[in-house]
């Protein structure tokens, strides 16, 4: 069920033509990060404050149909917005390719956090930098799909 509320596009250039690209094509062009060629996927989400339907490209981190979301933002010093969106409105929409999926979404800590860390570094090992560079730690967050 697709969330509900005005669409407002990301304020980077580079990161709303690659939603547009990737919705239009249903999930078969823009499907990666740029020249690394690792895949991507689409967290849709509520905005904490204005309620407003965010699209936020992430690296795919995917184990047995769970997915991370890791609030790296490149290693900024501060959390990216849509850390905040995630915490207040936990229901998401992920599309992972031409699939799309219903998910609810929780913060991890302790072990799980770190099981799913090393995933997230597998599968995209620039996150390490990130972390490295960074004096936060980086929030993961798993993305469950919603029971039908
Ligand atoms: N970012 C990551 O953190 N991790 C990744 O793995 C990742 C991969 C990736 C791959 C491809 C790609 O194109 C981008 C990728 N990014 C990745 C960047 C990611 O998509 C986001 O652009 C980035 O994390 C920054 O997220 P942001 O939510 O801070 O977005 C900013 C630029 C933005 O557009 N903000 C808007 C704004 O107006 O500033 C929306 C802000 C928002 O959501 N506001 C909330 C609201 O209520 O509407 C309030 C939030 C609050 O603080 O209460």
């Amino acid at each position: 069920m697709p969330l509900d509320g005005e669409y407002e596009p990301s304020k980077q250039k580079w990161v709303r033509d690659q939603v547009t690209e990737y919705e239009a094509s249903g999930g078969t062009r823009a499907t990666t990060l740029m020249d690394t060629g690792l895949p991507v996927v689409i967290v849709t989400n509520l905005g904490a404050r204005s309620g407003k339907v965010r699209k936020t490209p992430l690296m795919r981190v995917e184990h047995e149909g769970r997915y991370a979301a890791v609030a790296s933002q490149g290693g900024a010093p501060t959390h990216p917005a849509w850390y905040e969106n995630l915490r207040t409105h936990p229901r998401v929409e992920l599309q992972d390719g031409p699939n799309k999926q219903d998910m609810t979404a929780r913060e991890l800590s302790g072990e799980e956090r770190q099981q799913w860390w090393e995933r997230s570094v597998a599968a995209f090992p620039n996150y390490a930098d990130y972390q490295k560079k960074s004096e936060r730690e980086i929030p993961v967050f798993l993305l469950e799909p919603l029971e039908a």
